[in-house]
């Protein structure tokens, strides 16, 4: 077995431009990998921590101390080490830090160094990351059955300066051919590109690559993109299907209510729901993503009903934030029909392993998810095809950090498929 003989981490820049945290790691037989730590703007806030510096230095925002926390403690625990068991090297790094949320060591931290782990074992057995990751973790993934994407092509929320309340309008394909549905997505993204500039509206993009026009209401990007996909030749409840993330955490008010900014008015939890479900009806909205608020349980139980009953998927991504313990709950409490998945919500590989467990084991779907804020590390797409998640959202269909994840999926594609 070989021994961990190097490790080290540096600052570097995500999508954003803030700092986040590479990884090296070689092992004693020459192997050698990098992992890079995504980062969220909508963050949950039971996530782990995310260790940043503060102070004036990038705004605040740099890694310094996350970087010297894996190359003097983390390497100090897990150098000549012998590595073959991430579950046992991801323990070793929570119980080094000891608290429950990685507050000590940064989840940055132990998750860069969890990345790095497995993509190093990975490359000293001579397999893809992807297969690497199912057996390590005991998946078998049925390569015909590929993710289905989700491609953020409106960004609203905290991602763009749009006004718009909602976090992000998806375009959900549904071709079985993964690289039909991204073909299709790509397509439909293009003709949303003529539209807006058609209406002389803004074509920049947020966050996640997708437009961020400034629109006169919540329900205007839905109309677009039904508009598009018509434009692009295809029919919508057909060949796509919409998705939407609320992150309605941002806009629910200390009294109970969700504001919506753009039309001045306020729902309450049941009258957003309606509104999924009219949206359903309207527009052929299948999913929806933090519909309500991280720690509106009861109302989450009632949504799931509702649009449960109408077969739509009902995500909890802010409500579970990828840990057992809260995915627990909500399985007891019918709270949802879907899970989120973020690696650096929890901050190992292992603990969303044993998240992405349990979610099947109780029948909830598995969606992978980025980060709003990324890098060209491509590790969730080999993570989605190692699990056989139901869905893999990473963003529009522009933009290097996002395409750099559905490229390579299109990769694994053409390697099992091709
Ligand atoms: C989300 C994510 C990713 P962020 O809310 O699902 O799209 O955003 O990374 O900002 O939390
Ligand atoms: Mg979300």
């Amino acid at each position: 077995m070989p021994k961990l003989k190097f490790l080290k981490a540096i600052e570097i820049l995500d999508s954003r431009g803030n700092p986040t945290l590479q990884v090296t790691a070689e092992l004693s037989d020459g192997s050698r990998a990098t992992a890079a730590v995504p980062s969220g703007a909508s963050t949950g806030s039971h996530e782990a921590l995310e260790l940043r510096d503060g102070g004036k230095r990038f705004l605040g925002r740099g890694v310094q101390q996350a970087v010297k926390n894996v190359n003097e403690k983390l390497a100090g625990r897990l150098l000549n080490k012998e590595i073959k068991d991430l579950k046992k090297t991801d323990k070793a790094m929570c119980e080094l830090d000891g608290t429950a949320n990685k507050a000590k060591l940064g989840a940055n931290a132990i998750l860069g160094v969890s990345l790095v782990l497995a993509k190093v074992l990975s490359v000293s057995e001579k397999k893809p990351l992807y297969q690497f990751l199912a057996e390590h973790y005991g998946f078998k993934p049925d390569f015909s059955k590929f993710p289905r994407p989700m491609f953020n092509v409106i960004n609203g929320g905290l991602h763009a300066d749009s006004g718009l309340s909602f976090q992000e309008f998806m375009l959900l394909p549904t071709q079985k051919d993964f690289p039909e549905a991204v073909r299709c997505g790509a397509e439909v993204f293009q003709n949303l590109l003529r539209l807006l500039k058609s209406r002389a509206a803004s074509t920049l993009v947020g966050d996640e690559g997708g437009f961020a026009p400034k629109l006169r209401s919540n329900e205007e990007p839905m109309q677009l993109l039904a508009q598009a996909i018509v434009q692009a030749g295809y029919v919508l409840g057909k060949d796509m299907e919409l998705g939407l993330d609320a992150a309605s955490t941002q806009f629910l008010k200390p009294n109970g209510i969700y504001s919506l900014a753009l039309e001045g008015k306020g729902l309450s939890a049941e009258q957003l729901v309606a509104l999924y479900a009219e949206w359903h009806e309207k527009y052929h909205l299948h999913l929806v993503e933090d519909g309500l608020a991280e720690d509106d349980w009861g109302n989450w139980a009632m949504m799931t009903k509702t649009l449960g009953n109408l077969k739509m998927r009902v995500v909890g991504d802010d409500l579970f934030v990828t840990d057992v313990k809260r995915l627990k709950q909500g399985v007891e409490k019918k709270a949802a029909n879907a899970i989120l998945i973020k690696v650096n919500q929890i901050g190992t590989l292992s603990q969303t392993m044993a998240a992405i467990k349990y979610a099947r084991q109780h029948k909830y779907q598995v969606v992978i998810s980025h980060r709003s804020g990324e890098t060209c590390d491509t590790t969730i797409a080999d993570l989605a095809v190692a699990v056989n998640a139901d869905y893999i959202k990473a963003g529009s269909l522009s933009r290097g950090e996002r395409l750099a994840k559905y490229n390579r999926l299109l990769t694994i594609w053409s390697e099992e498929n091709g």
